[in-house]
């Protein structure tokens, strides 16, 4: 595994009131909007605090889910890739994100249809990356990543999802080879070589949690993630997510970290 690296910027685009009509699954009813503006301004502040550069970008009413910039792009160290969301209602959300991507990146590659990426569906670990495919993320998609990743010295290998959403919706890579994991990636040989901390499934949501320069970023409400987490020795950050969980967004779906 490679060293650990360090992130400097993070993307992030506010919530819009459109958010209302964003995609869900999990009947926790509607957020409330200034609720959500609230819990994403901690968001920001939290990373600043961990030492980022914050680019916001401003809220866009035309799609309800693009607060949840993670799913439009793979930042790695050497090229950016331009994903193609699997959600008709978040295709375009790419256009603006890689006119943002463009100001920091010169290598742009994009994911061309019938393939099919959200890059939460994508977690880096050092210069590997595990694609998970998923309802969003077709095995055309994830071919095409892996064909980007190797022309930049780096390497991909597919994951199979049955239930949740996205990969990192149940997986999150804290450095150090300690891996969170959560529900059916438990006892998954891709990953047994990691040391594992175990989330319930009663705690399932807190899986989704980021690592940002040795600070570790996680959902409010979930003791026994904040013990685990703690106990490997990391700083651990809660933060109030209900607005998000709602629309089944976690902590690392509103941002894209570089
Ligand atoms: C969606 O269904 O696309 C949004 N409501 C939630 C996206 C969450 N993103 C992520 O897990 N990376």
């Amino acid at each position: 595994m490679e060293n650990d690296l360090k992130f400097s910027k993070a993307i992030v685009r506010k919530p819009g009131k459109s958010m209302v009509n964003g995609l869900t699954s999990s009947n926790l009813g509607l957020p409330d909007y200034d609720k959500a503006v609230e819990q994403h301004n901690a968001y920001v502040n939290t990373l600043l605090d961990c030492g980022l550069t914050v680019i916001e970008l401003e809220a866009d009413e035309n799609y309800p889910d693009s607060t949840f910039v993670e799913d439009t792009a793979l930042l790695t160290l050497s090229c950016a890739i331009i994903t193609n969301p699997g959600a008709l209602s978040r295709r375009g959300e790419i256009v603006d994100i890689k006119s943002v991507v463009e100001k920091y990146y010169s290598d742009i590659e994009e994911i061309q249809s019938p393939g099919t990426v959200d890059a939460g569906d994508i977690m880096m670990v050092g210069s590997h990356f595990y694609i998970g495919l998923s309802e969003r993320t077709n095995i055309n998609g994830a071919e095409q990543v892996i064909r980007i990743l190797h022309k930049y010295d780096l390497t991909g290998s597919t994951v199979d999802l049955e239930n949740m959403l996205h990969l990192k919706t149940g997986l999150a890579y804290l450095e150090n080879k300690n891996l969170v994991v959560c529900g059916e990636f438990l006892g998954d040989p891709a990953f047994k070589d990691f040391s594992i901390i175990e989330i319930p499934e009663v705690e399932s949501y807190a899986a989704n949690c980021v690592w940002i320069n040795d600070k570790v970023i996680i959902p409010a409400g979930f003791p026994i993630t904040k013990q685990r987490v703690s106990e490997k020795g990391y700083s651990v950050i809660e933060l109030d997510m209900s607005e998000f969980q709602k629309l089944d967004g976690g902590l690392s779906c509103l941002s894209l970290r570089f």
